[in-house]
């Protein structure tokens, strides 16, 4: 390897190491008070602190002269002690939202939303708020598969010095339903099948696509979840929308409806549905490793936060309710203000006690933000607090993850779990020592905002809610034509999976409310007969930040991005080690695959690497970019091998950047040329390995992205003056 490519080597190495977990902020010391290390040497306890002398047997009867073991005791303590414990380490998992990853984390804010609001967390630009996130998806338990197609919640807490701020969001900006009192038919009908429990994670069956149709409003919804956003490449690469209205209240009392939005520095970028689908066999914790592997290499992943605002007495000038959380709030009509900057800084120590038995609230909130009549948000107020005592027990406020960083005290008292020693008599209010009094109005206190409200008590929403439609058509209307194709693979592939022709023909009926030729082509695909009549008419209008085309990284980089490196004895080594250093320069990772992992020779006969991985322990979906370093020996055992032919066809075809130099351009020539209708269209000596962002991917038999798709990575040109 030459000594420049291995000082870089080193350099990136070193920021690398230096990245590992030594983000601190006020939460983090909070939890210092809690961690204990495995690793320490000191000798191991009972609970109550016995020190133990054997691990390893239970105590039994045994003749040692006979050389026979008789009957166990019931008496070892120690051995109880820790079956017993074990008995019980599972709790209940979330109903929805099981299987999550999260991460620590600190917010900036960078523009002061003083007029609209006092909370001091969006008014003081001099403060960093301690935070945890954890990204989920909604419908698969905790065992199951990162990449299926889903909704990806996007939970935040915020550890303010007034108290804690949850925003319990989701990837998309809208949702299936407008009450609270369908939520849980909407997850029985998308959650496996009460009978066989099939299938996992998925909304691929007829009791989803039954409700679905049965509740016009999941339209809009179903259209996001159909499209690209179902399969985010990364929690790293999504938006995250708060969903629900809130509201801001600044000094003077005025209220300002809001919604939230995280939007991703990396852009917004998706799997091709073959790639997810492969995923979930090849490595279902594809999405759990990606953040925490990121992090741990100091690529931290960071959002821009954005408010969307309406002033109160402008809430009834819009075509929709803005409290209909089916809707979007188009941004030409209301555009998002960006004030801040998340980023997630430090992994967690431990899952369970930090990413499984954190618990978020929409009923969390601090002086300065308020609810609103969102009934979706109000049937959620309650939901979430209900639901952490099924899971955690009533004192789960206590536990180190969730409790706040300020000051903290109340007459809540006992109850199973509890952890705080409060000392004094005063348990109640008011009390003769005046002891922990309430602020009074007017002195930083929480305060509802005074709105006022008429009406009758009606099981009803007001007539504007039922427009179903036209948002559904704004976003099928704001697509491109490689994302419309994605809705209609994605709508064809889940309807093929439903075996009831009520439910297919029925969802087929439905999208000719949008577009009657997605219709005709999904109704193709699913078995439907082909409708001819397009039933709602569609004036074609159009909103931008829907399209993830809108979403693309403000600054093109390849940072976190994951770059094969194929090599064989005989390699280059010096394109080999200058890539590869090129490559960990941008904070990106390269992998060295191999047909074996043993050590390899390069051609100097001098230089050896040891491959991360062998072709068929990490396939190319794992993998953003592929880089082929020449060398005639390898490049020859290489395209010998079916494997490392398909490895480049496959990367070709989930549209990732293919770079080669030397002999190696002769691989990804003889691999793509087994690819009907492509042809490569750079060939020679340059290094030609680029980030080719797939905002939106395409399938195998989409031809004409895959021409772009060659095309761009050929046409690269970030790495070439590093050789
Ligand atoms: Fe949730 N949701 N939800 N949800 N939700 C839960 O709370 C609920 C909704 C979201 O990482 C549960 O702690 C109701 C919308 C996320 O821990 C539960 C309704 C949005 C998470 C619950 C909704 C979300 C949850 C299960 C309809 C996007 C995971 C475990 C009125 C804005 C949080 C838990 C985490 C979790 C109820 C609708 C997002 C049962 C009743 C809309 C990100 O309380």
């Amino acid at each position: 390897m030459s000594s420049v490519g291995q000082s870089i080597l080193n350099t990136a190495e070193s920021v690398k190491d230096g990245a590992k977990n030594m983000f601190e902020n006020k939460k983090i010391a909070d939890l210092k008070k809690d961690v204990k290390d495995s690793h320490s040497k000191q000798p191991q306890t009972t609970d109550y602190g016995v020190k133990v002398a054997d691990l390893d047997h239970w105590l039994k009867v045994v003749d040692e002269e006979k050389n026979k073991v008789g009957p166990s005791l019931l008496e070892d303590q120690i051995a109880r002690e820790r079956i017993h414990r074990f008995d019980h380490e599972r709790i209940p998992e979330r109903v929805v939202h099981a299987r999550g990853a999260g991460a620590h984390g600190q917010f900036k804010l960078y523009e002061s939303l003083e007029d609209v609001t006092s909370a001091k967390v969006l008014t003081d630009t001099s403060r960093t708020t301690p935070v945890f996130v954890r990204f989920s998806t909604v419908q698969g338990s905790r065992g199951s598969a990162d990449t299926v197609r889903d909704v990806r919640g996007f939970a935040v807490k915020f550890y303010t010095d007034e108290g804690n701020w949850d925003i319990v969001g989701n990837d998309i900006p809208v949702f299936f339903i407008q009450e609270s009192i369908k939520f849980p038919d909407l997850v029985h009908a998308v959650k496996p099948e009460p009978d066989n429990e099939v299938p996992q994670g998925q909304t691929a069956h007829n009791s989803a696509w039954d409700f679905m149709y049965l509740h016009q409003e999941a339209t809009h919804m179903f259209f996001w979840a159909m499209s690209d956003r179902g399969i985010p490449r990364s929690y790293r690469m999504m938006q995250g929308f708060g969903v629900n209205t809130f509201s801001l209240i600044n000094a003077e009392g005025k209220r300002t409806f809001v919604k939230f939005i995280w939007t991703p520095e990396l852009g917004v970028h998706s799997f091709v549905w073959d790639e997810a689908l492969k995923l979930a066999g090849q490595d279902p914790d594809f999405h759990r490793k990606d953040l925490y592997e990121a992090i741990d290499n100091g690529a931290y992943p960071k959002w821009k936060f954005g408010v969307q605002l309406i002033k109160e007495e402008d809430e009834h000038n819009f075509d929709f309710d803005i409290l209909d959380a089916t809707k979007v709030w188009p941004e030409e009509q209301v555009p998002i203000r960006y004030v801040g900057e998340l980023e997630l800084n430090r992994n967690v120590d431990e899952y369970f006690t930090e990413t499984e038995q954190v618990a978020f609230c929409t009923s969390h909130i601090v002086p300065g933000i308020d609810f609103t009549n969102d009934p979706l948000l109000q049937g959620r107020n309650f939901s979430y607090f209900d639901t952490q005592l099924s899971r955690l027990g009533i004192n789960w406020q206590e536990l180190p993850i969730n409790r706040p960083v300020c000051p903290m005290m109340n007459f809540n008292r006992d109850g199973q779990g509890r952890h705080t020693i409060t000392k004094g008599k005063a348990n109640y209010w008011p009390n003769r020592f005046e002891a922990n009094p309430p602020t009074g109005h007017g002195n930083g206190g929480f305060e509802s905002y005074p709105a006022r409200e008429t009406g009758m008590d009606l099981r009803k929403l007001a007539p504007k809610w039922k427009n179903y439609v036209s948002q559904a058509q704004l976003f099928y209307n704001s697509m491109s034509d490689i994302e419309k194709r994605h809705i209609t693979n994605a709508l064809s592939f889940e309807l093929d999976h439903c075996d009831d022709n009520v439910v297919y023909e029925r969802v087929v009926e439905r999208l000719t409310e949008i577009d009657l030729s997605l219709a005709a082509a999904v109704a193709e695909k699913c078995g439907a007969p082909t409708p001819t009549k397009q039933t709602v008419e569609n004036p074609g209008l159009k909103a931008k930040g829907l399209s993830q085309f809108d979403y693309l990284p403000e600054v093109p980089t390849i940072k976190s991005r994951r770059v094969a490196i194929l090599i064989a004895d005989g390699f280059d080594a010096v394109a080999y080690g200058a890539m590869k250093a090129a490559v960990l320069s941008q904070l990106a990772l390269p992998f060295t695959i191999s047909n074996k992992r043993q050590n390899v020779t390069a051609a100097d006969g001098v230089t050896s690497a040891k491959p991360d991985h062998f072709l068929n322990g990490q396939r190319s979906t794992m993998f953003d970019a592929i880089f082929v370093p020449g060398g005639e020996k390898s490049i020859k055992t290489l395209m010998g091998n079916g494997l490392a032919r398909f490895y480049v066809k496959e990367a070709f075809a989930h549209c990732k950047a293919i770079g080669a130099t030397g002999e190696g351009v002769e691989l990804v020539e003889a691999a793509l040329r087994e690819c009907p209708g492509t042809t490569v269209a750079s060939k020679g000596t340059d290094a030609v390995v680029d980030w080719y962002g797939v905002v939106t991917a395409q399938t195998p038999d989409d031809e004409s992205t895959v021409k772009k798709g060659i095309k761009m990575a050929s046409e690269a040109k970030d790495f070439t003056g590093k050789f």
